[in-house]
Order: structure tokens, then C-alpha cells, then sequence
């Protein structure tokens, strides 16, 4: 043994020390780190440091990967992987002759193509668990459902899940340039290189994918909806291919946005008119053209007609005319596409949270089968509350894909922590009672209320290339969210923010006790400082960072005016059936309930009702009071997160609680300036005072109004 003088021990303990890389929240919830609680790890090594996984696919490889470096991460001891059944204590089977010699062959046939079983058996004497599945990418599934298990400590006993997800399309939507700037992304630049690629594959593609199969995420639309042709020309497709063939073994279908125009801008046609053969051929060919290359190309998303972006109204047709002529040129390769309803009209509407469902209402039975009209949650944009979009329902005959947003335009980008499931799950289980009571939006997405074969649900990512994905390093909580709840919408919030706290810092419960609420409670929050009660759309012109109620220039329909209605009556957007019956787009026990002042639920009252200042909310106080009252506990919400994640200091990587401290701190600084201006700028109309037990504004409305700001991200320029 090597004998070392006290001193350069010493000073070789501290050099060994410092190397402990701190946690840069790289790897995500895919940490797999030593199991904490010793009892529960003694018994995992016990049974799973063997493991028989069959087959020799690309996806076997990659299930036998994360085994490898999840397993023996986990359990901080080599695992040891074969591909034939000797007794180990944990199988991942995939084929039928396996699953009957295991006598699993009825409750596998069961399964649909990505679904899976855990279950234990008593095979010759030995308790095993076993991961079972029709698929390799079932298989894979299974595999993360697994380590997820060990990750979040839970005890194997006598385990029996069986698990298939309730959609069939669960997509990522990238709102990426090819210059690599991200429309809306708040965490850098796009993590697509396209400079680099087809020849040089990132380490990051492939650990993007092994994120998206962990939360069961199969397809990713690789670019902006507002389009670029360009990515259609040889050039691109076969960096496109690139990233296909990489995500291949993860199940991860690649997808592309089609610019309406691109027959003209690099076909060189003339024309764009989707009923005009030349153009159709085009896209006959150009679509034919991907299928060569790869085969499983899930697709297009399209956004036209809508801000700018070309479309069949350009040629006096109508959005089913665009969309079934791009959908039969994919159909017959299996593809799909998607046709976004987040239109806008050339002339200003009276109201316009009616113009999606105005425009595809009368469209239900023209679109073909393989396309899905793709329609946000709200009928505005993203808002921090808005009530379900009135399509959802109304659209019987076409499948419709939710579109949500994890990126967080309109929620403090990439620098407030605002856990999104609640805003997620309070859309999915609003009942739109299109066939009665029950009919939630997430029976409509799901296809199971109009019995449609193909279901989806698609996220706006918050990906860039920052070190940790997200920016702030709970923005990563909502991208597992999205992908969570995209293959089952039934599952709850608490639910979600536990695995994921667990699985991205740490099961002692002492820091989940704190930080647990802290997530939960922190939409509501954020929408108390930001817009409480119903209102809407009050960002700042463009760039949607921070408040700007007095925007009043552009469209109408673009600026702040157009929805709070302020005046010395009071404050609200009439939406009901005295004013543009908005309502009326709803079913009529929903319709009833939001048209009477009296039934709206308040969080919503001023998104369909312009209320007198005076009004007597359910508290008892006045809307006046009611809105000072939201925009101050909002703030002060935010000061109580700070102390609350002061407790957990030393329950986690000091990186990690830096950087959220941080980040807290310009959230709360935020939230004041959010609550003042909202407050000072109101005030102007309801003319009555800040209760005088809140502290008073320190700064004058002019103050706010004047604020500059310039190349905020997510947008470009300026
Ligand atoms: O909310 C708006 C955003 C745009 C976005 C558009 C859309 C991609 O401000 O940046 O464009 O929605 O969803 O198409």
C-alpha cells in the first residue's frame, strides 16, 4: 500500500473532492443515481443484478443500454446482462414463444403495439419481475416504467401494471429555425445542428430521444410552424434522415411543418392552389421523395392562413382543400397531418375567440381520415388561464390533436417556475358535455368519445441547447408533464410533480413535503399575478414578457384594450349573449353556465362579462378590492416560495438550489412589477384606491409605461 505524507493526503482529498462534478441538470429525470434508502437497496440488488432481455433490434440495444447505465447507476454495482433466460430476476420479454413459456401469453395478447406488463411470477422457485410486451418499443417503454419505479423507490411485492397509452400520437412541436433561433424557446439556441448534420450526430439527439421514450413521447415536428420551404429541398432531407434514423430505436417518429407556398418558393410553380394538379403532383413527388429516405416519416404539421403564413385562402380555397391534398399524398405511406386551427382572419373580427371555430365548424365532415385539425387548449393563445377551447366537442367527425404549450410565452419565459400540469389537467377534464355529462375534453382527445382510431396530443417545447434543456431547471418538470400526461391524461398532477421531484432531485420526503405544494400551487400563482379573474393577452406587445395593459398599437385584435374593455363601468370582455356570444359556441349547459355573471366560475368572469368595479364577489368584496386582493397574494406567493425553497438547502445539489434561488428571486421582483403596473394601470378607470393594508406601488404607471426593454429572447430582432 502507498504510504502518503498528512499534507498531500490532505490536499489529494480536496483535489478528489472538487472533482465531483455538481449537478448541471444534464441527464434530466434520467439521473440514476444510488438508491438512497439502503433497505430498499439491498433488496433491489438483490433481485435485479441480473437481467435476460431478448432480441437483437436496434431498440433491444437501446433497452439493454439503459439497463445497463440505469441499473448500475442506480444500484451502484455492475449489472449483468444476457440475452437468454437463466434465472435472473428480472426478464424484459418481447415474443410470443417467451411469453408462453411463461405462461403470460393471454395478458399479453391483450396489449396494443407500444403497450407493456410488470409483473412478478414465481419462476423455478425464484420471485421474478417481468417486463413483457408485443414490441421492442413496448419493451422499451416498459423499461423506463421500471427504472422509473426503482428511481422513485417503490417496493416490487406482488407487482401487476399493465399499461397501453390512451393516445396514439404524442408529439413534441419544435418552433425551431433553421438558423437555429427558437420562436418562443427561452433555454438558447435549437439543439438541431444543422450545420453539422447529416455527418455528425450530437450525443444530445440521442439522449433527446431516450427523454422523449422515457415519458413515452413517439414523434417529434422537427421545425417552426412558421415555416421555412427550405427544409423540404435534398439539402435538408437528408439531415432530416440523419435525425430520423437516430431516433429510430426510441420509437421517435420525425415530422416536419409543410410550407403552403413551398411549390412555388422551391418548386418553382406558379401556383400554390391546393386544387391545381401541377401542385398536388408536386407534393405527390416531394412526399414520395421523404418516404425514400425514410420510411417511417410520421408526417406534417401545417399552419396556414394564420399570421402571415400562406395557405389555401390565397387561392379562394378552403382549409379541408389544403389539407386533404397534402394528407393523400402521405396517406398511403401511413402518414398523417396535422392542420392547425390557430387561424386568423385579414379583417379584424368582433370577437376574436370565435374565429377558429367559425372557420372549422362547417368543415367537421370534409377533412380526410388521416388528419387531425390541431387546436390549442383556449381559444386565445396560451393564456396562464382560458377557459376550453369550444372546438373541442364540437368537432364530431374529425380527430382533434391538443396542442398545448410547455415553452412558456406567456408565463415569465424561461425564469418563473409555473408547474404546468394543473393548467394541462384543468382543460383535460373540462367537460364540454358534447354527448351529455362526461364528456371531458380528454375523452375528445383521446378519440374515445367520437370513436376515431387515431388520438393526439402535441406540446410546444421549451428545449434549446442550454446545458440543462430547459433553461430554469423546473422547466423540465413540464416537458415530463407533457409526456406523462399525453399517454394518460387520467393521471394527476400530485402524481406527476412527485415522480418527477423524486426522480430529478431526490425521495427525501422532507424536501419533497416542501417543495410538492410549491409546484402545485404555482400556476394558480402565476396567474394571480399575472391575470386573475378572466383576463387575458395583457404581455407585452411582441415579445410577451411582463405586463402591458396600455399596448395599444398593431391590430386591434393584437393589442391589450381589445381584451380587458377597461372603462369607468368596469372591466371584462362581454362575451356573453349581450355581447359577442362567444357562448353560444358551447354546448348549452356549458353555454348557460358561463352567459350569467351569477353562474361563471369567477376565475373566468371577466373573460365572458364585463363587471362594474362594484360588483359583490363571492368573498363579499368588490371587484375592485377583489383584483387587488389576487394581484397581491400572487406576489406574496412568490416571497413564500423563496423561503420555502430556503428549507431544502441542503437536501440537494448546491448548483441546482443556486440556480432556483436565483431564479426565484427575479420571479418575485417580476410578480411586483406584474401586480403594480396591472394595479396602476386599472386604477385609471375603477378610480378607487389600493387598499391601504397593502404596501403601496413604489412607482408611478409612467414609470412602467416607459420601461424599454430590447432583444428579450424568443422572438427576433428588436
Ligand atoms: O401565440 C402566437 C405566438 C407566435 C406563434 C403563434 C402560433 C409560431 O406569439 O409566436 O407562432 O402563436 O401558434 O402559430
Amino acid at each position: 500500500m502507498i504510504k502518503l505524507k498528512p499534507i498531500f493526503a490532505i490536499a489529494v482529498l480536496f483535489f478528489a473532492t472538487s472533482l465531483v462534478k455538481a449537478d448541471d441538470g444534464y441527464r434530466l429525470w434520467l439521473r440514476y443515481v444510488p438508491v438512497e434508502d439502503s433497505k430498499l437497496m439491498n433488496e433491489y440488488r438483490s433481485q435485479f443484478t441480473s437481467v435476460a432481455i431478448s432480441g437483437n433490434s436496434e431498440t433491444v440495444s437501446a433497452i439493454k443500454n439503459e439497463i445497463k447505465i440505469g441499473l448500475s447507476g442506480l444500484l451502484d454495482k455492475e449489472v449483468e446482462i444476457s440475452s437468454t433466460f437463466k434465472n435472473q430476476g428480472l426478464l424484459i420479454v418481447t415474443s410470443s414463444s417467451e411469453h408462453k413459456s411463461l405462461g403470460i401469453s393471454e395478458e399479453t395478447e391483450r396489449l396494443g403495439n407500444e403497450g407493456y406488463l410488470i409483473i412478478e411470477k414465481k419462476i423455478n422457485g425464484k420471485n421474478t419481475i417481468i417486463v413483457a410486451s408485443k414490441t421492442d418499443i413496448g419493451a422499451l417503454y416498459g423499461t423506463f416504467h421500471f427504472l422509473r419505479l426503482v428511481q422513485t423507490q417503490q417496493s416490487f411485492g406482488k407487482i401487476n401494471i399493465e399499461e397501453s397509452p390512451k393516445t396514439t400520437h404524442r408529439l413534441l412541436n419544435h418552433w425551431d429555425n433553421l438558423d437555429r433561433t427558437v420562436e418562443r424557446g427561452y433555454a438558447g439556441f435549437s439543439i438541431w445542428d444543422w450545420h453539422t448534420l447529416p455527418d455528425y450526430i450530437d450525443q444530445r439527439y440521442i439522449d433527446y430521444a431516450r427523454a422523449n421514450a422515457s415519458i413515452g413521447i413517439n414523434g417529434t415536428v422537427l421545425t417552426n410552424v412558421n415555416a421555412n420551404a427550405l427544409i423540404l429541398t435534398p439539402e435538408y432531407l437528408i439531415k432530416v434522415k440523419a435525425l430520423a434514423d437516430a431516433f429510430r430505436p426510441y420509437g421517435l417518429k420525425v415530422y416536419l411543418t409543410a410550407r403552403f407556398s413551398a411549390p412555388v418558393e422551391i418548386g418553382g410553380l406558379t401556383t400554390a392552389d391546393p386544387l391545381d394538379a401541377s401542385v398536388a403532383a408536386w407534393w405527390k413527388s416531394k412526399i414520395d421523395e421523404i418516404y425514400s429516405m425514410i420510411p417511417d416519416f410520421g408526417g406534417f404539421l401545417v399552419k396556414a392562413n394564420s399570421e402571415g403564413q400562406p395557405g389555401p385562402q390565397n387561392y379562394g380555397r378552403n382549409h379541408a382543400d389544403g389539407a386533404n391534398m397534402l394528407s393523400t399524398a402521405v396517406a398511403h405511406h401511413g402518414g398523417v397531418v396535422m392542420w392547425r386551427a390557430f387561424v386568423y382572419d385579414n379583417n379584424v373580427p368582433d370577437d376574436r375567440a370565435k374565429q377558429a371555430y367559425n372557420e372549422f365548424k362547417p368543415l367537421d365532415k370534409r377533412f380526410n381520415e388521416n388528419i387531425f385539425v390541431q387546436v390549442k387548449n383556449g381559444a386565445i393563445d396560451f393564456q396562464p388561464r382560458e377557459p376550453f377551447h369550444p372546438l373541442f366537442g364540437a368537432l364530431e367527425h374529425t380527430p382533434i390533436m391538443m396542442e398545448f404549450q410547455i415553452t412558456q410565452e406567456y408565463l415569465g419565459c424561461a425564469t418563473h417556475l409555473v408547474y404546468l400540469a394543473p393548467l394541462f389537467k384543468e382543460c383535460l377534464e373540462s367537460d364540454t358535455y358534447a354527448k351529455g355529462k362526461g364528456s371531458t375534453v380528454g375523452k375528445v382527445i383521446d378519440g374515445s368519445l367520437h370513436n376515431h382510431t387515431i388520438s393526439g396530443m402535441a406540446g410546444v417545447a421549451n428545449i434549446g441547447n442550454d446545458r440543462n434543456w430547459t433553461g430554469h431547471p423546473f422547466g423540465q418538470a413540464n416537458w415530463f408533464a407533457f409526456g406523462r400526461l399525453a399517454w394518460n391524461h387520467n393521471l394527476s398532477s400530485e402524481q406527476i410533480a412527485d415522480e418527477w421531484l423524486r426522480m430529478t432531485f431526490t425521495n427525501n420526503e422532507k424536501f419533497l413535503k416542501v417543495v410538492e405544494p410549491m409546484m402545485l400551487n404555482s400556476r394558480e400563482t402565476a396567474v394571480n399575478y399575472m391575470t386573475p379573474l378572466g383576463l387575458h393577452h395583457q404581455m407585452a406587445r411582441n415579445h410577451h414578457w411582463g405586463p402591458g395593459p396600455w399596448v395599444n398599437v398593431g391590430r386591434p385584435d393584437w393589442t391589450s384594450p381589445y381584451y380587458h374593455r377597461a372603462d369607468s363601468v368596469g372591466l371584462g370582455f362581454n362575451r356573453s349573449s349581450t355581447g359577442s356570444n362567444a357562448v353560444a359556441q358551447y354546448f348549452p349547459e356549458v353555454s348557460d353556465k358561463f352567459n350569467s355573471v351569477k353562474t361563471c366560475p369567477e376565475e373566468f368572469l371577466l373573460w365572458f362579462h364585463h363587471v362594474p368595479w362594484n360588483y359583490s364577489m363571492k368573498s363579499g368584496r368588490s371587484l375592485w378590492n377583489e383584483l387587488c386582493y389576487n394581484y397581491y397574494s400572487g406576489a406574496d406567493a412568490v416571497t413564500q416560495m423563496q423561503t420555502n425553497w430556503q428549507k431544502v438547502e441542503k437536501m440537494i445539489d448546491n448548483e441546482q438550489f443556486n440556480q432556483v434561488k436565483q431564479l426565484l428571486a427575479i420571479q418575485a421582483k417580476e410578480a411586483v412589477w406584474w401586480r403594480n403596473s396591472m394595479l396602476l394601470y386599472f386604477q385609471q378607470f375603477s378610480k378607487q384606491p389600493i387598499p391601504n393594508n397593502y404596501e403601496q406601488p413604489d412607482k408611478t404607471l409612467e414609470y412602467y409605461e416607459n420601461l424599454k426593454f430590447h432583444f428579450v429572447p424568443g422572438i427576433k430582432g428588436e
